[in-house]
């Protein structure tokens, strides 16, 4: 038996480096790396069974083409060399009549390296086709609201936690999604670490957490500027700090915070008076308070707002300028990769953008031209992306050629033209840069893809080879392009690519207080560059004109968060890991159950204008009433009927053009058939 280190690649903060024990080239096991610090000798709930993943007997090993009617799943197995030539034989046709825009391809995160993510986009960098403004289903509100608070950098290191006395988990299930930070956090409780987690529903993080505060749904800035409004009124500010690292307090305290009284806030928030000032006080005598934020409050019309006001807490008591304090969203780009030789090897500098979480929108109207020709690699965009009816009927197009790269008949790849059957992580070799701590790690490959599954690195460079295309990426191996990334990379010691391909985990985190990349250099209470956008330059909080009004339709609200032991929809193609995880339940608090007559265990329709979706209902009171919490995007073949993002519309969030799926009201009733 032997035991090869390589690297978890599930869209996961925690990115952890793993042992992978392999006889006979069949994958017999997967554990943490006792050597890795963050890792610690422990793989989650999710990683542990991925023998389970590389091994499933529904994992795609051919490539296949269609037989039948667009979405009918019909398929009959081809060679890749048919499949490639017919592939490029189409796109090249395309190109001929309307010009490269017509093609829109993407790899989006989920779940491989730097390299097998960005030549598939690269390939299409490099054919000038319309690109995809990727991630925006994810983070990019998120992202875009700590850029303009921080600029683009990293938040506090993780492994500071040593040092802080407060945890706040603001809007953040660490258990479920960033669970080996929370193994430290629990090791630092010992030591008196106290742990506040604000979030709307009972989560598995607010159970155990010291204090947890249920707050309504997108009222997180509110709460943010009513305890900095007790933080001046109560003279815990860090003047010193304030006026040498910031940017702007000072007319966020004349003209914002004085409307952010507790009362008024407790209002907004659902939260009592007393807990605001409670919650102010604690944050503001501790010495070094730590603030994790969540994407999931971003999910939503305001969410810009929220994370920008959150970020902020920090620089009002100094605590970014102290070990321990601070607060983390992502340890971001510490790393400077050059991943143009990837991403972007050539082509033109821009092309038409397509938002990402309106691509179902995209495919079925833009014109001059029209999107001819569809490729989705590592992405599931029928079951994942918001608006999902509009993303299938534009999958249903006969006009529509689709490729779909993927391990598994996805819901997307059922409507593809011709399916790919892709490598997973464990069979690929990858550069990895967390995002939720500071290692980088080149991760091996642990065994061979089954038949005639290939990486996502192969596919994009025997497509790019078709396609009459030359850049060096195109054709250099892994470890040949890695070295190409690595050049030029300052501090090229711990960098040096030799001791990058030796495998070992490899930290490169900051040293010394938080700074910061804004225009000003300072920590933006007000943001110049929010107001040239046409956005509010402090943060605020007012009611979403369009959720008043869908609030005054429906009863409900939808709450979305993370599935416990399913990344997203990655292992809808295991049956052992589908049972674990359970049915698809939709969540209400009994005292909503009871009004409907509903039952714990009954099948229920969630439903709104835009779709009717059936799920198991879970009656628990760790949600609120007024909510309906929809854990996870499960597809049609596990759901009673449908998937929750069939709901949701494809608005965008007040910054960084982001998914609003928390911005869904509904109804609950009994299913009828
Ligand atoms: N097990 C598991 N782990 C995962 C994933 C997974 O699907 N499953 N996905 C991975 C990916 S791609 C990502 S981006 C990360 C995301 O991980 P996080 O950044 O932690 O974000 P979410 O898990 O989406 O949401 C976190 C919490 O926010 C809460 N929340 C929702 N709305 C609000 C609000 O208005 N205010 C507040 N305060 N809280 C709110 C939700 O109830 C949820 O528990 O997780 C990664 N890890
Ligand atoms: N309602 C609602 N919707 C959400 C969210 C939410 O909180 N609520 N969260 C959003 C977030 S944070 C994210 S990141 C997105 C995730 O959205 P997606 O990226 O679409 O989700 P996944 O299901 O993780 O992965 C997509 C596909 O990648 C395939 N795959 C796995 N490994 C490989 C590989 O190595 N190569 C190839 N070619 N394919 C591979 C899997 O089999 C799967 O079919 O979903 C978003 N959608
Ligand atoms: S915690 Fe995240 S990175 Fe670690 S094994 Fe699980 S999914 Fe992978
Ligand atoms: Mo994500």
């Amino acid at each position: 038996m032997a035991t090869i280190r390589s690297v978890c690649a599930h869209d996961c903060p925690d990115q952890c480096s793993l042992w992978v024990d392999v006889e006979e080239g069949r994958i017999q096991r997967v554990r943490g790396d006792p050597d890795h610090p963050f890792t610690a000798g422990f793989a989650c709930g999710k990683t542990h069974h991925d023998t389970e993943l590389v091994l499933s007997p529904e994992r795609l090993t051919t490539p296949l083409r269609r037989i039948g009617p667009k979405g009918a799943a019909r398929f009959t197995p081809v060679g890749w060399d048919e499949a490639l030539d017919a592939i490029a034989a189409r796109w090249r046709a395309i190109i001929d009549e309307s010009g490269p825009l017509a093609l829109l391809g993407y790899a989006y995160s989920a779940h491989g390296g730097i390299m097998n993510r960005g030549l598939v986009n690269g390939l299409f960098h490099a054919l000038g086709a319309s690109r995809l403004e990727a991630g925006t289903v994810c983070d990019s509100c998120a992202a875009a609201a700590w850029h303009a608070t921080l600029g683009p950098i990293g938040g506090a290191d993780p492994e500071s936690i040593v040092h802080s006395d407060l945890l706040v988990s603001w809007g953040c299930d660490l258990v479920t999604t960033n669970v080996h930070f929370w193994a430290k956090i629990a090791a630092e409780r010992r030591r008196g670490l106290q742990v506040v987690v604000v979030e709307p529903r009972r989560s598995r993080t607010a159970k155990l957490a010291d204090w947890h505060l249920p707050i309504r749904i997108g009222t997180d800035a509110a709460l943010a500027l009513g305890v900095m409004h007790v933080l001046v009124r109560d003279g815990l500010c860090d003047r010193r700090y304030l006026a040498e690292r910031t940017l702007g307090f000072e007319r966020l305290e004349a003209e914002v915070l004085p409307r952010f009284e507790p009362d008024r806030v407790a209002a907004i928030t659902g939260l009592a008076a007393a807990d605001v000032e409670r919650l102010a006080v604690l944050y503001g005598n501790s010495r070094a308070p730590f603030i994790r934020l969540g994407t999931g409050m971003s999910r939503l019309a305001q969410g810009g707002q929220a994370v920008r006001a959150v970020a902020l807490l920090p620089g009002v008591t100094g605590a970014y300028a102290r070990p321990g304090g601070g607060a983390l969203l992502f340890t971001g780009n510490f790393l400077d990769l050059d991943t143009a030789v990837v991403n972007a090897p050539s082509g033109p500098a821009d092309t038409r953008r397509i938002n990402h979480s309106q691509l179902g929108r995209a495919l079925l109207e833009l014109e001059d031209p029209p999107i001819r020709a569809l490729f989705v690699a590592a992405n599931n965009p029928a079951v994942t992306c918001p608006d999902a009816g509009k993303v299938r009927e534009a999958l249903r197009r006969e006009d529509l050629f689709t490729v779909v790269h993927d391990p598994f008949l996805s819901i997307t790849a059922r409507h593809a033209d011709f399916v790919l059957p892709a490598a997973l992580y464990l069979e690929t070799e990858d550069l990895y840069r967390s995002y939720g701590s500071y290692y980088v790690q080149y991760g091996a490959r642990a065994a061979a893809a089954p038949g005639g599954a290939r990486s996502n690195l192969w596919v994009a460079q025997a497509l790019a080879a078709r396609m009459g295309l030359t850049d060096p990426a195109f054709r250099l191996t892994e470890r040949e392009i890695l070295r190409e990334m690595l050049r030029g990379v300052p501090g090229a010691s711990a960098l040096d690519p030799d001791t990058v391909l030796a495998g070992r985990p490899i930290r490169i985190a900051p040293v010394g207080e938080q700074s910061f990349r804004t225009p000003s250099g300072k920590l933006e209470f007000y943001s110049q560059s929010l107001a040239d956008e046409g956005l509010p330059p402090m943060p605020d909080w007012h009611p979403d004109l369009e959720e008043t009004r869908d609030a005054g339709r429906w009863p409900l609200r939808l709450l979305t968060g993370p599935g416990f032991f399913q990344p997203h929809s990655v292992y809808a193609g295991v049956a052992s890991l589908r049972m674990r995880e359970g049915s698809p339940v939709c969540v209400l608090h009994p005292v909503e159950a009871r009004a409907r007559d509903l039952r714990d265990g009954q099948r229920v329709r969630a439903a709104n204008d835009r779709a009717s979706v059936g799920l198991v209902l879970q009656v628990s009171d760790d949600v609120p009433p007024g909510i309906a919490f929809v854990p996870g995007q499960r597809g049609d073949d596990e759901t009673v009927f449908g998937t929750v993002n069939l709901l949701c519309a494809d608005r965008y969030s007040d910054f960084g053009d982001g998914a609003t799926y928390q911005s869904t009201w509904l109804e609950v009733t009994a299913w009828a058939g």
